[in-house]
């Protein structure tokens, strides 16, 4: 049943936690046709959000990044549905909200986003990246980490 599915790592982001929006964020996430695999909120440690973005470290705005997501309490999520890797991407949209504004106005960083590094989502980019986030950031139960691995192994 799981075989035509594919899963993303999903992040509601501190800023889009604390105004309030996990409520009707979670709502849309099932209107969209996404399966919620599994879920769990809290504070990323500075550790936990700099080995996130490692790929980021060289950036001048890695410190903003991890001080921001480690800031508050964040909801991870596992979204399963076709294609959810690009689909969940296009539904977040641009990493820039203002961006997002002018692409599709019904984004949800153009609705919940504030600024380009306080952007309300993440999306991973590839399957491979999403098995590398999910295993990381949900992965402390080596059963979970099991299953959501051989899910990935059996894609498409
Ligand atoms: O995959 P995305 O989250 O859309 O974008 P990314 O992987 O290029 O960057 C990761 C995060 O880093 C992004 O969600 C927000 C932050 N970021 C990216 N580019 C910039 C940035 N933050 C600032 N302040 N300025 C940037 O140019």
């Amino acid at each position: 049943v799981w075989l035509n599915f594919q899963s993303t790592c999903a992040i509601i982001k501190p800023n889009a936690v604390a105004k309030g929006n996990v409520g009707a964020i979670l709502q849309r996430i099932d209107d969209e046709g996404y399966q919620i695999i599994l879920k769990k909120q809290g504070t990323l440690s500075q550790e936990m959000a700099a080995k996130f973005y490692e790929e980021h470290e060289t950036q001048p705005f890695f410190q903003d990044l991890v001080d921001f997501m480690s800031s508050g309490p964040s909801v991870v999520l596992e979204l399963q549905k076709k294609n959810s890797v690009s689909e969940w991407r296009k539904l977040i949209g641009p990493t820039d909200p203002a961006e997002a504004r002018k692409v599709e106005i019904n984004s949800l960083r153009a609705l919940f986003g504030d600024d380009v590094t306080k952007n309300g989502f993440h999306g991973s980019a590839t399957a491979e990246d999403a098995a590398r986030e999910l295993g990381l950031l949900l992965g402390s139960a080596g059963r979970k980490l099991k299953s959501v691995d051989r899910r990935y192994h059996n894609l498409e």
